[in-house]
């Protein structure tokens, strides 16, 4: 059924159902045909569909839909950390909690919200947060999906006059992909990253594509604000545009963690690359009432739409 942009009813574009487990999701749909799906567990997009309804992220199928295990796939939300250091799980607890739709957020910017669909979702330091992690915050995060079926996530996070607190942060995203020996990823060549291979000792990338032929688990620092996924099979390309997210967290688990790990299938990590936005070198520190944002975009284009023509708008967003 066609529908002009002119008489789209955006609102109505946002519906509310039930996953597999009952937990509330939110379904984004647009004009043509594209949608996208979040649960409140986590706050996690699992579905981002393209305007042929053609899944772009990835999902295990031994992903466990079951709180608290994070959903293996789709975009979990890494706060109050990403990675396993002190007493915090892995990735923090953000990805793990119910979260709650936000009827009243305050503003945005007007292009966050003209010609999209769009959830506003909210979480707040609960008594149990506060045990493992002493502060007072509210987290509010946008998942947006415009006419042109690009998904946005809008992170705003504010410390509610609690404590000075310090946090890392990342949109752990799950690109599906064709076949991992197709994949390139341009804009990180020549940075410095921190290997987790090697202790998380820190190495230069060399001048050309990042390509990949076995595990690869980094985060490569102070990144430009626009890279690109170029998925040479499928002859398209991801292009992810990021703000306030300075580092990126590139992950492909190979053979051998992939048999290791029970939610994941011991081959899918041939369909799977993780390249999260993130904040992860150098943490955000909130004073209280300090709020920060972190912006996401990620789109598809034809891989005709050669690489370096990203670079005429490395300005970001
Ligand atoms: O991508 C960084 C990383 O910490 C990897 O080391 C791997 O553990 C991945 O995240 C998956 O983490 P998760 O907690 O989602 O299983």
């Amino acid at each position: 059924m066609g529908h002009s942009a002119a008489v789209w009813d955006y609102r109505a574009a946002t519906e509310i159902t039930k996953d597999w487990n009952g937990i509330d999701q939110i379904v984004l749909r647009t004009p043509r045909g594209a949608s996208a799906r979040v649960s409140l567990h986590g706050a996690q997009v699992t579905s981002w569909r393209n305007e042929q309804g053609e899944e772009l992220l990835f999902t295990s199928s031994k992903a466990i839909f079951k709180a608290p295990k994070a959903i293996r796939g789709g975009i979990p939300v890494c706060f109050p950390q990403f990675g396993n250091c002190g007493s915090l799980e892995q990735h923090g607890f953000a990805r793990n909690r119910m979260w709650t739709i936000d009827d009243n957020p305050p503003p945005l910017h007007a292009n966050d919200s003209s010609g999209k669909s769009f959830i506003d979702l909210l979480l707040k330091s609960s008594e149990e947060d506060i045990k493992c992690w002493p502060h007072s915050f509210e987290f509010r995060l946008r998942v947006a999906l415009s006419t042109d079926g690009d998904l946005s996530l809008i992170s705003r996070v504010r410390n509610i006059n609690g404590k000075p607190f310090s946090f890392s942060f990342a949109h752990h995203t799950y690109l599906l992909v064709s076949d991992i020996s197709e994949i390139r990823i341009e804009g990180l060549e020549t940075l410095d990253y921190l290997d987790n291979l090697f202790q998380k000792e820190r190495f230069t990338e060399q001048g050309d594509a990042i390509t990949f032929e076995s595990e690869v688990d980094r985060v490569y620092l102070g990144s430009p604000n626009i890279i690109a996924v170029l998925d040479h099979e499928r002859k398209r390309t991801f292009v992810i545009r990021k703000e306030g997210l300075p580092d990126v967290a590139v992950w492909n688990p190979w053979e051998k963690k992939s048999k290791a790990m029970v939610d994941f299938g011991d081959e899918e990590y041939k369909q799977m690359l993780c390249v999260d936005g993130a904040v992860i070198e150098k943490p955000v520190s909130l004073k209280p009432g300090e709020e920060w944002t972190g912006r996401l975009q990620l789109s598809v284009v034809p891989s005709s739409f050669c690489s370096d023509r990203l670079g005429l708008d490395r300005s970001g967003l």
